[in-house]
């Protein structure tokens, strides 16, 4: 592939090639007794000459989900089910219930008047919302109303609890969390609330009204905790934030006009482990192809288009989600001459960061796009 320099055979001079022979092979055998192993026998593939995802690029598509998810709502009731959600089952990461990489996503589904009670964990959350009215989220006694392409934090270690007011509508959410990765650290907790739903103790909105407004921030206030104080945010300001950035930047080759929603008390990720972002692709625009690590899932939340995952073709319109796994090929394509598209997306870009562990290549090959295969 394009950009590679690396020599990906496996017999250079400095990397395991090691013949079986039979005295080996019992050699092998003597070291698994005593739960041990030779290195030369597993170096070539816990050490990949380059990030190796066994996720696979996946689109969800709304049209052919949604019957199933609504179903769900004869079957089960949230009291018995604790959540009622669909989730994102990608076929390489069955093991461990991803979407992809080490994200966690699923559809959940409540009829107006219903509640999924209060509980906290280690696992951190962002939930998007899809259809419906009438949609909240408490955090910490904080209860935030939800419209169409809002999301609402539930940071690691906060108590929450979902709702739709009675007279809303069935409210359709994604919701996307860390699970994988917490599980992978061996680090995640579970409680139920002893009351099973909180008090709430301020202002509805109050930490959007508070933390959300541009170019401000409230005198005199602190906020020292690893999450955005800014529990939920909003569609209608980040579009328009868009729309501005798009009068002046030409924004970027491989990602058109994209935002990055920020803990406003850092101008860091809103979570630790888990980062969101908007992008826009204008009218019939084509971005260059690119790669980088980390786990990306993205949610249409306008427009119709499609994506080249390591040389597929994936379409999409608004409400579906795709994946780019860590270290895939890809670029988007806007399927309107004549309206802009916009991709939310939800990544685990913090912790990339966080560890040194982000790298980025370009595609220089072919204008910077992808032959098909
Ligand atoms: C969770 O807390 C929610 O709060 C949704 O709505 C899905 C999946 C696994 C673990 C916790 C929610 C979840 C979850």
């Amino acid at each position: 592939m394009s950009g590679s320099r690396e020599n990906h055979r496996e017999d250079v001079i400095g990397r395991a090639n090691v013949e079986d022979t039979p005295e080996l092979l019992a050699y092998y055998d003597e070291l698994d007794r005593h739960s041990a192993g030779a290195l030369w026998t597993v170096a070539n593939k816990i050490e990949p000459w380059q990030p190796k995802s066994q996720s696979v690029p996946v689109v969800w598509r709304y049209r052919d989900l949604r019957e199933h998810v609504l179903r769900s709502v004869q079957l089960v009731t949230p009291e018995k089910a604790g959540r009622r959600v669909i989730y994102l089952n990608n076929p390489g990461r069955t093991d461990v219930s991803a979407a992809v990489g080490w994200i966690y996503a699923g559809l959940q589904v409540m009829n107006p008047g219903e509640v999924a009670s209060a509980h906290r964990h280690s696992a951190s959350a962002i939930r998007f919302i899809m259809e419906g009215s009438g949609a909240y989220t408490v955090v910490d006694g904080h209860k935030m109303t939800l419209g169409a392409n809002d999301f609402v934090l539930t940071p690691n270690g906060t108590w929450h609890e979902h709702g739709v007011s009675a007279d809303g509508t069935t409210c359709l959410w994604q919701d996307g969390l860390d699970i994988p990765f917490v599980n992978a650290m061996e680090a995640n907790f579970y409680e139920v609330h002893p009351d099973l739903s909180q008090a709430v103790g301020y202002a509805v909105d109050d930490m959007t009204k508070t933390w959300g407004n541009a170019g401000l921030t409230p005198a005199g206030q602190r906020w020292s905790k690893g999450y955005s104080p800014m529990f939920k945010y909003e569609w209608a300001p980040t579009y328009e934030a868009l729309g501005k950035f798009a009068q002046c930047t030409d924004g970027s080759p491989f990602d058109g006009v994209m935002m990055e929603y920020v803990n406003p008390a850092t101008n860091g990720p809103v979570m630790q482990t888990l980062g969101a972002s908007m992008q826009m692709l204008r009218p019939g625009e084509h971005t260059r192809a690119h790669r980088h690590t980390g786990s990306y899932l993205y949610h249409v939340a306008k427009g119709r288009g499609h994506s080249i995952i390591n040389g597929k073709r994936f379409d999409w319109q608004e409400r579906d989600i795709f994946c780019v796994p860590s270290w895939a090929w890809h670029e988007h394509v806007n399927g309107s001459a004549s309206d802009d598209a916009c991709l939310f997306c939800l990544n685990d870009l913090p912790v990339m960061r966080a560890l040194g562990l982000y790298r980025e290549e370009a595609f220089g090959d072919n204008g910077g796009h992808q032959p098909l295969v």
